[in-house]
């Protein structure tokens, strides 16, 4: 991919995805591919689009369309504010389109952009002078080259409105989608003020917007998507995600810009103030009970030798919590100081947890996030870090409310391999009725090969009152849950108290460690449902286990998955084909 020769053209076909691409026929290429020290950057030429700016193999802009995206992100915020801005705030944007729509507000008087890419703002202006038209020629424009994620801490209180015009979560961008983030674009805004934050393609990028928008959450008062669809920018509905400090600016948000749009002066091509206010609001909705949360699951090869013992697992926890950008709450906690086979270790992260055990030579590792989980990251920094070659994962969406079928396609199993840092082709699991798995012939147990497995539960419609209790849920774990299943207990139910209940987030509630090198992480959301990984490696009655705790939470639907843990040895069809996804209704 990337730039091809088709006969005697030259295409483009664009690299953000590994198994979706759409492409144009380039005329020129304008800037050969450089290396800029942070990211590559080509510029070409095509009849259909003007110029075209190039990051990593995705396409940021063509000359064409850039207005739509430049418009939506500069002046939905910029109107929607209950008093004209003064200072506005771009990070990234070094093509400088966002700052050329917001001087065009007569209101503002200074723009502060931080771009950490000089040679994009250079090399934009040489070749696309009609995108940063007029910006450097204007007293009010300052450029700062430099990280955001570090200039905007001295910006305290100082900004009405904060673009953050970056690229996707890959690649320089990374550090702009995390909470420390976010809570310093909050404290850098007045009152009153607005961040806006390019998230991705809805469809294309599923875990993206809502996991911004659950980041966002964390620090301001509200949140709001703002949709729209370019040429450019591949898959459909697009999406800004938006903060407000001080409830109740969006609420305003419609009038307001209905008003100030007319007094502004100048007419825009794209923005419209008449659906500024209201895009899809059904998704919104969604977003705003959708308790997406996103797991990843690895079972990755040890070399032989000597096993990691508890402090180094516990290294592994805060290596990785920082390589996911989660901060890690509390200290590890494990079933036995010396941590021997299939004993576990837990480490809670702001959003939830992240868990280690070992079946023989295979390290069974789970990271749990309920907002964006940057998945190559933790996968290679396991990998790095057990000095292992390869691992199986299984990429799970959880407590997500669309329907199974689609849950199902959401569920990648793949393999990753250190050497050249490759994934291999994706897998499915099966989806199978719960008559089979629960039948007494269902083969899983007898054919897996292995005596390891995890049995995942999103038990939807619970009993608020059950799940937000959290000695009622310890009582599940600790006593319930082992006389129906004959698991073991080691030590007692853990339910430590970080607060998520009155934040209203998603957050681990209950750690039930278990004997026989089984473990349960058990995670409760608010909005109704629980959601529950069990790891054992002793076969139980799995009808019993779903059938109780659903009926323990008062639960009416459940979407579970049953995998076959610790057997990285066998070939990834086979374990794909062992990989079940199923849905319970309560009876
Ligand atoms: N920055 C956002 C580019 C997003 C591309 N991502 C995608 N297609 N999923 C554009 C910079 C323009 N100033």
């Amino acid at each position: 991919m990337g730039l091809i020769k088709k006969g005697k053209d030259l295409w483009f076909f664009e690299e953000l995805y590994t198994d979706a691409t759409y492409g144009f026929k380039v005329n020129r290429v304008i800037v050969p591919e450089i290396d800029t020290g942070f990211q590559k950057l080509m510029i070409l030429e095509t009849d259909r689009f003007g110029r075209v700016l190039v990051l990593d193999g995705i396409v940021q802009l063509t000359e064409e369309d850039e207005g739509i995206y430049h418009e939506w992100i500069a002046h939905w915020p910029l109107f929607a504010l209950s008093q004209p801005a003064k200072h506005v705030l771009i990070i990234g944007g070094g093509d400088c389109g966002v700052a050329r729509e917001v001087l065009r507000h007569r209101s503002v008087e200074r723009v502060t952009m931080v771009e950490i890419d000089r040679m994009v703002c250079s090399l934009c202006r040489e070749h696309m002078p009609s995108v940063c038209a007029g910006v450097y020629e204007d007293p009010r424009f300052k450029l700062i080259i430099g990280d955001g994620a570090e200039v905007i801490r001295q910006m305290k209180g100082r900004c009405d409105v904060i673009v953050i015009d970056s690229t996707d979560p890959i690649g320089p961008a990374k550090s702009l989608f995390n909470t420390d983030f976010y809570q310093s674009v909050y404290d850098a805004l007045t009152d009153g003020g607005i961040t806006i934050h390019q998230t991705g393609a809805l469809i294309l990028q599923p875990f993206e917007c809502p996991g911004s928008w659950r980041q966002i959450e964390r620090s301001f008062d509200d949140v709001r998507v703002v949709q729209f669809s370019n040429v450019s920018y591949m898959g459909g509905p697009f999406s800004l995600t938006a903060g407000s400090k001080g409830k109740g600016v969006f609420k305003n948000a419609e009038r307001n810009s209905l008003k100030a749009y007319k007094k502004a002066g100048f007419k825009t091509s794209w923005y419209s103030p008449q659906i500024s206010a209201i895009p899809y609001p059904e998704f919104q909705k969604r977003l705003e009970t959708d308790k997406y949360g996103e797991e990843i699951v690895m079972d990755i090869e040890l070399p032989s030798g000597s096993f990691p013992g508890a402090k180094h697992v516990a290294k592994w926890a805060g290596r990785t919590c920082q390589a996911i950008k989660m901060k890690a709450f509390a200290k590890p906690i494990f079933a036995n100081p010396r941590l021997g086979e299939g004993d576990s270790l837990v480490q809670y992260v702001e959003t939830s947890a992240i868990n280690y055990r070992r079946y023989g030579r295979v390290a069974a590792l789970n990271c749990f996030t309920c907002a964006y989980l940057p998945v190559d990251d933790a996968i290679r920094s396991s990998v790095d870090y057990f000095k292992s070659g390869r691992a199986l994962c299984w990429h799970l969406p959880r407590g997500s409310f669309t329907d199974v079928k689609k849950i199902r396609r959401n569920t990648r199993i793949f393999e990753y391999s250190r050497s050249g840092n490759r994934i291999s082709r994706v897998f499915r699991p099966h989806l199978v009725d719960s008559a089979e798995v629960f039948a007494a012939n269902f083969p899983f147990f007898s054919e897996k090969g292995t005596g390891e497995f995890e049995l995942i539960m999103d038990i939807y419609d619970c009993d608020y009152e059950k799940i937000s209790s959290s000695p009622v849920v310890a009582r599940w774990a600790s006593e319930e849950f082992p006389k129906a299943t004959g698991l073991r207990p080691v030590g007692k139910a853990d339910a430590p108290d970080f607060g998520h209940a009155k934040k209203k987030t998603a957050g681990p509630s209950v750690v039930q460690l278990l004997k026989g090198g089984s473990n349960i992480s058990h995670y409760s959301v608010n909005w109704l449902m629980i959601v529950v990984n069990v790891v054992a490696r002793q076969a139980f009655n799995l009808e019993r286990a779903v059938r109780l705790t659903m009926k323990y939470f008062k639960g009416k639907y459940a979407v579970c998955w049953l995998l076959p843990r610790g057997s990285a040895g066998q070939p990834l069809k086979k374990i794909a084909g062992n990989t079940y996804i199923f849905t319970v209704e309560s009876r």
